[in-house]
Parts: C-alpha cells; structure tokens; sequence
C-alpha cells in the first residue's frame, strides 16, 4: 500500500460521484457526477457544494469497483457496499473513484497491490478490505456507534459462502441447497428470537456486512436458479425488506443487471 501522492498519467480519468451528508442525517442530499482525475479530491466547483463542503468534513475518497454494464455507474461488490453503507450510517461524505476492474489503471494498482477494492483513504493512507476499513471508521468516526457486539458479529456470516456453493452446483443432489437452507433457517430463528436486527432494535455493522451478500443471493440466484429463500423463512425475509429499502442502501446498492453480470464467470464456469 503506498502512501505516496499518486501520479496518474494525464489520460487515466474515472468518473467521481460526489456524495455529501451532514450531521444530523439531512432532508435533501447533493449528488453530482464529474469526470476528475483519479487520486486528486477535488471539490464541486458549484456554490451548492461548497458550501455543503463547507460545513461538512472532507470527503473521504473510497475506491469503488465500477458497473460491467453501465459506464460511470457504481459496480457490483458487497464488500464495497458494505463499506459505503458504514459512511452514510455515519452520515460521512464520500468522493467515489469508480475503477475498472477487468482493465486496472496503474494508478490503482499502485495504491491497492492486490488490485482489490474497496480502498478508502484515511489519513493519508490508503487501506484494503472492508473488514479494516469498518473497523477503522468505527475507531476513527465513533458516532453513531455501529459496531456489533463480538458474540453477536459471526451471525449469519456463513452464509455468503453456501450461496456461492450453491449457486456453481452443477448437482442438484449435491447438499449445496439444504446447506443454505440451513444457513438461512438458523438465521430465520435467530432473528425471532433476538431481531429485527442481528443487534435486537438497532441496525449495526454485521447487518452493513451482511444486507449486501443477501441482495446478491437474492437476485443471482433468483436469475439463475429460479430460485427464491422461502416464504416460511418469514424473518429473514422481512430482515430483507426493512434493509433493501433503506435510503443509504438504495443510493449504495448494484444495479440488478452488474449483480447477474457479475456471477456469470462463477455459474458457467
Ligand atoms: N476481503 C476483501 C474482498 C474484496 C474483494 O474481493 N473485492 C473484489 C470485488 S467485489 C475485487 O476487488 N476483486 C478484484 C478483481 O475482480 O480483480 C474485502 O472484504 O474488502
């Protein structure tokens, strides 16, 4: 990871979406497109904005994959979701750079060398993974407090990986489908006995990690498989409901289309 002030060649621009959030939570956002050079927080030039900017902290600048299908539209990573879900949960602005990921500029890689993102920029640092960046943020932007109790972060943290089990079966009699149902019926009982969220009444950081896996699941398997999480699981699916309509998670969520396009490789494979 390097530290250094990135030089990107004249040529390399990405699009960033600028978001700007107040404390308290806002009646009205701003959100604005612009193409800028990657690397380079530059603030709107609009009186609007800096005015927001004014008031506001400094964006944080947050590496993001960008959409398969739409140019300049935020791609499909859970885990990048996850991490912008923490920063409009924080009520924390944001300067999205959108990156390339089946074509990564030098400019990128010289700041993430596993070529990974999410990649947010904290104190002149740039850190991977969305499991350090959250805690980061937690550490860093402490209120609202978001973080899970440590006997409650692992629920439903399996299954992720059995809906991918699931979803590249080639054998329907492979016990990929009841491994998830398991996964999902624990989570189900989980949630009645303690819900709505995995915290009880309030939304915290396992439900910012887990909400995005599950919109996956939903939609990839879903296209598919033709396969949906069933009507009797009644708490994970209205677990579901609550979260998808979310504001912060409609603004971070992937476009359906990025979700089927980004599982393609993994089922024809
Ligand atoms: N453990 C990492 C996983 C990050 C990850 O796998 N990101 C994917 C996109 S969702 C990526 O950047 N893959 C590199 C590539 O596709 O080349 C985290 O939690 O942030």
């Amino acid at each position: 990871m390097s530290t250094a002030k990135i030089t990107p060649p004249a040529a390399a621009l990405s699009t960033t979406i600028k978001h700007l959030a107040l404390r308290p939570r806002p009646t009205r956002r701003y959100f604005t497109t612009r193409i800028t050079v990657p690397g380079f927080g530059k603030r709107p030039k609009n009186g609007l904005g800096m005015a927001m900017c004014s008031k506001a902290s400094d964006p944080l600048e947050v590496c993001a994959k960008e959409s398969l299908t739409t140019p300049n539209k935020l791609g499909d990573c859970p885990f990048t979701q996850r991490v912008l879900l923490t920063l409009e949960e924080k009520h924390l602005p944001y300067d999205l750079k959108l990156v390339d990921l089946k074509n990564k500029p030098e400019w990128f890689l010289s700041i993430s060398p596993e070529g990974k993102v999410p990649l947010i920029k904290l104190d002149e640092k740039w850190i991977p993974d969305s499991d350090v960046i959250t805690q980061a943020l937690e550490e860093k932007f402490p209120d609202p407090p978001l973080a899970t109790p440590p006997e409650k972060a692992s629920v439903g943290s399996k299954i992720f990986s059995t809906f991918i089990g699931f979803l590249k079966s080639k054998d329907s009699n492979d016990g990929t489908e009841q491994a998830l149902l398991n996964e999902l019926t624990a989570f189900n009982d989980y949630l009645q006995e303690n819900g709505p969220f995995i915290n009880g009444k309030v939304i915290s950081a396992a439900d910012l990690s887990l909400a995005p896996k599950l919109y996956h699941l939903e939609i990839a398997l879903g296209h598919y498989k033709n396969w949906s999480i069933p009507d009797s699981l009644t708490y994970v699916k209205s677990y579901m409901e609550t979260i998808f309509s979310m504001d912060s998670f409609i603004k971070t969520r992937a476009l359906r289309e990025d979700v089927i396009e980004g599982w393609r490789s993994k089922v024809e494979g």
